[in-house]
């Protein structure tokens, strides 16, 4: 006997999804909703190669030729050039920019531009690739700020607040898009079987009691007095709660999404060792300020230790800034610690 569907079964691709949230606004075009597919069919390419990517040693590394003749391309220059590629002509944005390019990425003058504006971070911890560890492709959109033609720096420089959807593909045991256009978030997993993301992960929130925290203890004596205080907090050393387990993959996608998942705080502060990390090590525009817009979205916050990241104004394409992310009361917990012992 042909074995029936059940009735109480509802498959939601991303697809339907996307459209029926596009429904809650009569005044939508439907170009955020082109938009969110072509990053989420963008994810799928990237995630067909992901987890390929052992290969490359034995098909040849990067600038060599594979033994079916085609070049092999490092995995974040694939993936940079995949969302460039898939994103350029469609007539939906203004301007792109990327964390692999100083610059940001004009639309070809043959195409036209239309308003929104993509920052991205292809291929995020990828130097975990050769370990074999989950990695992430991280997204902000935004509106265009300039009027018409050629999207502008300016265009890119904006604020988290004015971010109109943001999200993550993390490419693990399984791929997961998880994203928000400031309606909740919400997280659909890759059924590989039909090339389907599928709505797994509703209106995530943070849950109210946080499990783990997550920063790289291997960096600890470089810390501000305040962070290495909020440290001993979280472990339960200064006696004022049990503490909390501690996990951290280095792979900031991984480290955020079980962060959202299983509640508590991720954290990457300044390093005043280290000449480059002044400001931490993360990136303002490609990296903190989506996850923040998902994590306030969550019920969460995320924070540079003095003030909520989605109010920073960039300066500069490529800058750096301190990240604490994660519950709300955590985040507020490590901005009290440094307010107290390192202003
Ligand atoms: P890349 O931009 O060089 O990939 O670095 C980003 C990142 O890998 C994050 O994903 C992660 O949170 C962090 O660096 C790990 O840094 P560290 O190895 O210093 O702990």
């Amino acid at each position: 006997m042909q074995p029936e569907l059940n009735d109480h079964i509802k498959i939601t691709t991303i697809e339907r999804h996307i459209l029926d949230e596009q429904r809650h606004h009569p005044e939508a075009t439907g170009v955020l909703t082109q938009l969110l597919y072509d990053i989420a069919l963008a994810g799928k390419v990237i995630a067909s190669k992901t987890t390929r990517a052992g290969l490359a040693e034995i098909l040849g590394r990067t600038g060599e030729t594979n033994v079916q003749g085609e070049s092999v391309q490092k995995l974040d220059r694939f993936a940079d050039l995949t969302i460039h590629r898939l994103n350029d002509h469609t007539g939906r944005l203004a301007i792109m920019a990327s964390e692999e390019h100083v610059k940001p990425l004009a639309i070809p003058d043959k195409y036209p531009t239309g308003k929104y504006v993509l920052l991205f971070d292809p291929l995020d911890g990828s130097s975990n690739i050769d370990f074999n560890i989950p990695i992430g492709t991280i997204f902000g959109i935004y509106h265009r700020l300039s009027e018409a033609g050629p999207g502008t720096l300016a265009d890119c420089l904006q604020p988290g607040r004015n971010l109109v959807a943001a999200g993550y593909i993390l490419y693990g045991s399984s791929t997961m898009l998880v994203y928000s256009t400031g309606e909740g978030v919400h997280g659909f997993t890759l059924d590989p079987t039909v090339g389907e993301f599928l709505l797994s992960h509703r209106k995530i929130h943070f849950p109210k009691k946080p499990v783990y925290f997550s920063v790289n203890l291997g960096y600890r004596r470089f810390w501000s007095n305040g962070v290495q205080r909020f440290t001993d907090f979280l472990q339960g050393l200064d006696g004022q709660i049990s503490g909390l387990s501690l996990r951290y993959v280095g792979s900031l996608v991984a480290d955020f999404h079980r962060t959202l998942l299983s509640g508590g705080i991720f954290y990457y502060p300044a390093d005043s060792q280290d000449p480059k990390k002044p400001h931490g090590k993360l990136r303002l525009t490609y990296e903190a300020a989506p996850l923040a817009f998902l994590a306030q979205q969550a019920g969460g916050l995320g924070s540079n230790g003095q003030e909520n990241l989605l109010d920073i104004q960039p300066d500069s394409l490529h800058q750096r800034t301190p990240l604490f992310i994660g519950n709300r009361d955590l985040v507020e917990t490590a901005e009290a610690f440094i307010t107290k012992y390192d202003r």
